[in-house]
C-alpha cells in the first residue's frame, strides 16, 4: 500500500508534504503604438485558468535569469520580440483548493516593432488571442487568472512602475 505522508492546510484538508510551489513569470508587454494598454489574452485548452485573461508567461526554466524567460515566452506565445525588459512585481499566489502555489514574477517590457510589430496568436490550443487592453478599462475580475487578479487586487500598477522607472533615469 502506497503511504503518502500529508500536511494540514489552513482550510482544514491535506496536501502531499513533497509539493513545492513553482515559479510563474508574467509579461507586461506595451506598445507605443497602443498607449496605456497591455496585452491579455484568454486561456484555453486543459491548462490552468482556461477561460480565464492572462498575461504572456509562463514557469522559470532552470538555470534561466528571469529576462530571458520574459523573452522566451512572450516569444514563443505571441512571435513578439522585447526591449526594456525589467522586473515590475511580485506576488505569492495560493490556491490551495486547487493545489496551486506559484511565486509570480512580472516582468515589464516594450515590444521592439523593429521585428514583429503586432502579436501571433503562437498557439492556438492554449490561447484564443492577444488583445491589447487598457490597464484602467479591464475585464471584470471574474474573468482574470488567478495571479493577475492577485497583482491588481495588491495594488500592481505597471504604468505607474513604469512612470517611477522613467523618472529615475
Ligand atoms: P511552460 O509550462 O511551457 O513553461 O509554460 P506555458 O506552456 O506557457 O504554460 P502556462 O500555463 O502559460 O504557464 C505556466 C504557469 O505559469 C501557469 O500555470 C502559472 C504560471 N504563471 C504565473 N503567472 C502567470 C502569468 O501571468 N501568465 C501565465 N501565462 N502564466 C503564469 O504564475
Ligand atoms: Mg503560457
Amino acid at each position: 500500500m502506497a503511504v503518502v505522508s500529508a500536511a494540514a492546510m489552513s482550510n482544514g484538508n491535506f496536501h502531499d508534504v513533497n509539493m513545492r510551489p513553482k515559479v510563474g513569470v508574467g509579461v507586461v508587454v506595451t506598445s507605443c503604438q497602443h498607449p496605456d494598454c497591455i496585452l491579455i489574452g484568454r486561456r484555453r485548452g486543459k491548462i490552468t485558468g482556461a477561460g480565464l485573461y492572462a498575461l504572456p508567461g509562463g514557469h522559470l526554466e532552470f538555470g534561466e535569469s528571469w529576462e530571458e524567460c520574459a523573452r522566451r515566452e512572450t516569444l514563443e506565445e505571441t512571435g513578439l520580440s522585447l526591449k526594456d525588459v525589467c522586473f515590475s512585481f511580485v506576488i505569492n499566489a495560493v490556491m490551495e483548493e486547487k493545489d496551486y502555489h506559484y511565486i509570480t514574477l512580472f516582468m515589464s517590457a516594450e515590444i521592439d516593432a523593429t521585428k514583429e510589430p503586432e502579436p501571433l496568436n503562437m498557439e492556438p490550443e492554449k490561447c484564443e488571442g492577444w488583445e491589447w487592453v487598457k490597464w484602467d478599462d479591464f475585464p471584470p475580475d471574474s474573468q482574470l487568472f488567478h495571479p493577475l487578479l492577485v497583482a491588481r487586487q495588491r495594488g500592481f500598477d505597471p504604468f505607474q512602475t513604469l512612470r517611477e522607472n522613467s523618472s529615475r533615469i
